[in-house]
């Protein structure tokens, strides 16, 4: 007995020491401590859900946010187990909430665990990183309750009453001391879940913000699995077929895949690994891109749509305006890659090669019109792929013969450290003017852009290489375009978009982000694109330091400081800025250029998908969903034309 008493109580000490292992480095089990590590306790909680949801026994997931920033959970699954569990000697649901790593060890295997992924740690990490969490499940019978503070038990787990119903739920605070905001965002979390829902066919999740005085609801439930996906992320997309195609096999790696093209000429594919993002692609894609290619190219050899003589369809030829998902689950999955959200399993490609080989032929065959549809725009963007490697070779044709390399009207740094230099691309030459006499010509390159912009939206490569306003971009940055680009060969650190803050500064930044979004992404992923922010007003005053402000909030605030300093309103001129033309290169230096003062917003593309929808609805064909999004966002825009 008493030796047992001594296990147990080494048990215990073992299980404090690991949640304290958390709550010392939080960001080794959920990436980090902002508002992302935040939204991942919500995350954890609720792959829970949805593993049970995998395992056949749960339909429904309820999420709430509270007032307070309370997140509640529930599910109707099974109820996690109750009994006594043999190795720790408390209930297996307490054993759950306060042991690292304990997952599924503990109960049967229900299969493919969603969170054996990425930061799948589970619900003992959110009970570490909660001021408080409490757990009610309904399970053989009876309604049981546990509740813990910051990771400590601080009701054990009892019954407290009868129910014929099963179902776990949980409430839970983050720790207001590790987090860095207990804010959740509505809409991160809106997307995440209905991301989960196309990607568990039939379930229903349903979302609820009860913060504000008019809560926002929403539910969740596609029949048409990615199916649905595929028709949601084309929905602003002009199709070149009405339904998707669907490929469903089950088995050792079930495989999910939904495809349709659209008449655009970007590629967009997301594929997903136990519900998990696999930003980096890997094996999964691979095997996707490899079936792709070879069945169309069949397809096109065989029905005479491309000559004996001709080459082969390339793999960009053949997804051009592809959207595509592609979902796998793999038992025990490896993800490399710098994020780890790159597949390893090397046998993933192969089956996910068989299957969509034979399902895209049967498919192809069986709708010849789709498939004539889809290759007469393989074979143009074939043509259009030659029209650019002839257009780029004249580039470097007609640049080699030149002294300089290098855009006329780029006034280079002299630094040719890529690290430290950066090039600020201009919209106008008055402004440009302005810039090349402000910069500090050591590290700052400045690149007016004149002439004809393109919709990039609507161009293909070639056209990109040939038009006035986008080829010194691309050789200045000096690292190719599309499937050419080559990140390590870019010449500054940092390209920071200048334009105007008004209607046309805006419409330049959204033309030249979409350009850097469908043309060079990897710049953008990288960190290296970024808005300037120039002063909307100045206020100045005899024998006062003149003080820039950047927003209309800015320039409130600044009223009221130099109101209490005895500075009355009305003794101030106010100067407003309609454009950077109306700085002198000094002021332009002082607000905007000066690493030192200068406030930059990077661009980051957290959400790749969303990005997608954005650009699409912005610069597309349709114009309904962009009045909708402009009317939908118009207060972050408001600065923009007054
Ligand atoms: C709101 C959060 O955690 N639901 C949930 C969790 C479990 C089960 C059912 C479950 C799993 C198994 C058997 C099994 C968990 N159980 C365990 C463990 N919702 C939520 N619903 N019976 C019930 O995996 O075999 C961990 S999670 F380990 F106890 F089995």
């Amino acid at each position: 007995m008493e030796k047992y008493n001594h296990k147990y109580g080494a048990e215990q000490i073992q299980v404090l020491e690991g949640l304290e292992a958390v709550r010392k480095r939080p960001g080794m089990y959920i990436g980090s401590t902002s508002v992302r590590g935040l939204h991942h306790l919500v995350y954890e909680i609720v792959d829970n859900c949805v593993d049970e949801a995998l395992a056949g026994y749960c339909t429904e997931i309820n999420i709430i946010i509270e007032k307070g920033n309370i997140i509640s959970v529930e599910d109707n699954g099974r109820g996690i187990p109750v009994e006594i569990h043999p190795k720790t000697g408390i209930s297996t649901a307490e054993t759950v909430y306060t042991v690292l790593h304990a997952g599924g060890k503990f109960g049967g295997d229900s299969g493919y665990k969603v969170s054996g992924g990425l930061h799948g740690v589970g619900a003992s990490v959110v009970n570490a990183l909660s001021n408080w969490v409490e757990v009610t499940i309904q399970r053989d019978g009876g309604i049981y309750q546990m509740a813990f503070e910051k990771g400590k038990t601080v009701k054990k787990l009892e019954k407290i009453g009868e129910s014929n119903k099963t179902g776990t739920k949980v409430k839970f605070l983050a720790d207001d001391t590790i987090f860095e905001t207990q804010n959740y965002e509505y809409e991160v979390l809106e997307t995440r879940f209905r991301e989960i829902a196309f990607l568990t066919k039939g379930l229903k999740i349903t979302l609820e913000d009860q913060r504000e005085e008019t809560p926002k609801k929403v539910e969740f439930c596609f029949e048409g699995g990615l199916k649905s996906f595929v028709e949601y992320l084309n929905k602003n997309k002009e199709k070149l077929h009405s339904e998707p195609i669907y490929i469903e096999k089950d088995g050792e790696v079930p495989v999910e895949i939904a495809i349709q093209y659209t008449t655009s000429y970007s590629e967009s594919i997301y594929t997903f690994v136990n519900n998990i993002n696999t930003i980096e692609g890997g094996t999964h894609l691979e095997g996707f891109k490899r079936a792709l290619t070879k069945v169309f190219n069949d397809y096109a050899r065989s029905h005479n749509l491309i000559k004996e003589k001709d080459q082969n369809l390339l793999g960009e030829d053949i997804r051009e305006g592809l959207t595509a998902v592609v979902s796998v689950k793999v038992k025990e999955p490896q993800f490399e890659g710098q994020t780890k959200t790159k597949l390893g399993n090397s046998e993933v490609t192969g089956v996910v090669q068989s299957m969509v080989n034979e399902a895209l032929s049967t498919f192809l065959e069986e709708n010849p019109a789709v498939a004539k549809a889809i290759l007469e725009k393989c074979v143009s963007a074939a043509r259009a792929r030659e029209a650019a490697r002839k257009a780029r070779e004249l580039v470097r044709r007609k640049s080699s013969l030149e002294t300089s390399t290098l855009p006329g009207k780029l006034a280079d740094c002299s630094s040719k450290v890529a690290e430290e230099c950066e090039v600020y691309i201009v919209e106008g030459d008055s402004a440009g003017g302005s810039a090349k006499q402000g910069r500090d010509r050591r590290f700052q390159a400045i690149l007016p852009l004149w002439g004809k912009m393109l919709n990039v939206e609507k161009s293909r490569a070639d056209k990109i290489y040939g038009n006035d306003k986008l080829n010194p971009v691309i050789v200045a940055v000096g690292a190719g375009i599309g499937n050419d680009f080559d990140i390590t060969k870019i010449r500054y650190g940092k390209v920071i978009i200048m334009a105007d803050a008004d209607v046309d500064g805006a419409h330049i930044r959204t033309l030249m982000l979409t350009f850097f979004f469908r043309y060079m992404r990897p710049l953008i992923e990288n960190g290296n694109v970024f808005l300037a922010q120039p002063p909307l007003f100045k206020l100045s005053k005899k024998g006062m330091e003149d003080i820039y402000c950047y927003t209309d909030e800015g320039l409130e605030n600044a009223f009221k400081e130099l109101e209490e300093k005895g500075i009355p309103r009305d003794s101030l001129s106010i100067q407003r800025y309609k454009g950077l033309g109306e700085m002198n290169p000094e002021q332009l230096w002082e607000t905007t250029m000066n690493p030192e003062k200068r406030t930059l917003i990077q661009v980051t593309m957290d959400d790749a998908i969303k990005a997608d929808e954005i650009f699409t609805i912005l610069m597309g064909d349709e114009v309904d969903p962009r009045r909708e999004f402009i009317e939908k966002n118009a207060k972050f825009v408001k600065n923009l034309d007054i």
